[in-house]
């Protein structure tokens, strides 16, 4: 089928047969790890942001003292001169990764204010500040996650030129189904619950997402080559984790890890793989199988105390954004560097510290890992455990 379609074509456009030739035979995409040299990375923006609406899934990630600002400023842009302020953090981010011969790509800043129906829900965006959230690189594929927040249905849209480039130099592009994010997705009175209450039903396995459908965002995924480590979350779904796993098949092992954690959304400030042997946890938010990493012989690192001041808006995400660090390859990170603590625990292990602010961007719910995705590391499929 595919050569009659190929013969069909006008002459100036390249039959199928040709086209397969134009395809690199190495992907644009690849990256398998946390740490392997890092040579292509696309970095967020906070362009054109807007405060999500005021909804049941925001209410049960931001924290309360939040609530007010949410239920104010839903629908409008994000405060202007702490966006700025962030933007030029970020600016400041890429021209580091620049420096360091890493090629950062980002993605474009389409209009969020815009509302959109479907048959289901109605929504204004929000933004493309955390590529990790949407795009999960798993070796040459990239898989365009259904995340669960109604305010970003439609986030993707700010990464298409991106992954349609990517696709035609060769790379794999995925996207599961779509979720209707009816009602029937979320438990909308856990929103009002206690932390400790939460946290119990959470351990006995009821959340704010339902099983009704399979959610997932990439944020709750971290990859060790053949291994990869995801929590059930508030945004990412037992059903998620199934479609994944079914669909990466036997080539790779999926571990789903439990925390000790009241509002579980992304795994990236409450563990993190930083090299071969070498993971990174937040002593707050206790790993029920960290075992796992003993017995393969690993070292269990309890990360440095944040230094965020209390008065400092974090809108969403926590002070432990500060261990959301990016590593550039085996001994280079980058982190903040307002996180003296941070910095100096990474230089004891003997890792070369990259610093950068990112006080302003954090207060969009991202340290360095959210705010990027690696498209591409050198390094191959391993398995290290
Ligand atoms: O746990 O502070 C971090 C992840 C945001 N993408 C937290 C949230």
């Amino acid at each position: 089928a595919v050569s009659q379609v190929g013969s069909r074509l006008e002459s100036t456009t390249p039959t199928a047969f040709q086209v397969k030739e134009q395809v690199a035979k190495t992907s644009p995409v690849s990256s398998y790890n946390e740490w392997d040299r890092l040579e292509e990375v696309v970095v967020g923006r906070v362009e054109n942001a807007v405060v999500p609406p005021f909804s049941p899934e925001l209410k049960v990630s931001a924290n309360e003292k939040h609530w007010d600002f949410f239920r104010d400023n839903q629908g409008r842009p994000w405060p202007k001169e702490h966006t700025e302020k962030a933007i030029a953090e970020v600016e400041e981010v890429c021209n580091i990764l620049t420096q360091e011969g890493i090629v950062v790509r980002r993605p474009d800043a389409i209009d969020f204010t815009e509302e959109y129906k479907t048959p289901d829900f109605s929504s204004t965006g929000m933004y493309c500040a955390m590529p990790r959230d949407i795009l999960l690189i798993v070796g040459e594929e990239i898989i365009e996650c259904p995340m669960a927040w109604r305010s970003r249905f439609f986030e993707y849209r700010a990464y298409r030129e991106l992954i349609k480039e990517y696709f035609k130099a060769g790379a794999k592009w995925t996207t599961p189904p779509k979720p209707l994010m009816s009602d029937k997705l979320y438990n909308e009175d856990v929103m009002d619950l206690s932390d400790e209450e939460r946290s119990l039903q959470h351990h006995q396995g009821r959340h704010f997402t339902t099983e009704f459908e399979p959610c997932f965002d990439a944020a709750d995924f971290v990859r060790a080559g053949k291994d990869i480590f995801v929590q059930r979350s508030q945004v990412t779904n037992i059903f998620g984790i199934d479609w994944m796993d079914r669909h990466l098949g036997d080539e790779y092992n999926i571990h789903l890890l439990t925390f000790d954690d009241p509002r579980p959304m992304h795994i990236d400030a409450t563990l993190m793989l930083i090299r071969p042997g070498l993971v990174l946890v937040n002593p707050c938010r206790g790993c029920q199988q960290i075992d796992f990493f003993k017995k393969a012989g690993w070292d269990i690192v309890e990360t440095a105390s944040p230094l965020m001041p209390a008065d400092h808006p974090l809108w969403l995400g926590s002070q432990w954004l500060s261990m959301n660090v990016l590593m550039l390859d085996h001994d280079r990170v980058m982190v903040d560097a307002n996180e003296l603590p941070t910095i100096q625990m990474f230089e004891k292990l003997g890792i070369k510290t990259v610093k950068a602010s990112m006080r302003y961007a954090n207060s969009y719910g991202g340290g360095f890992h959210c705010w990027t995705s690696d498209i591409r590391r050198s390094g191959t499929l391993q398995s290290y455990f």
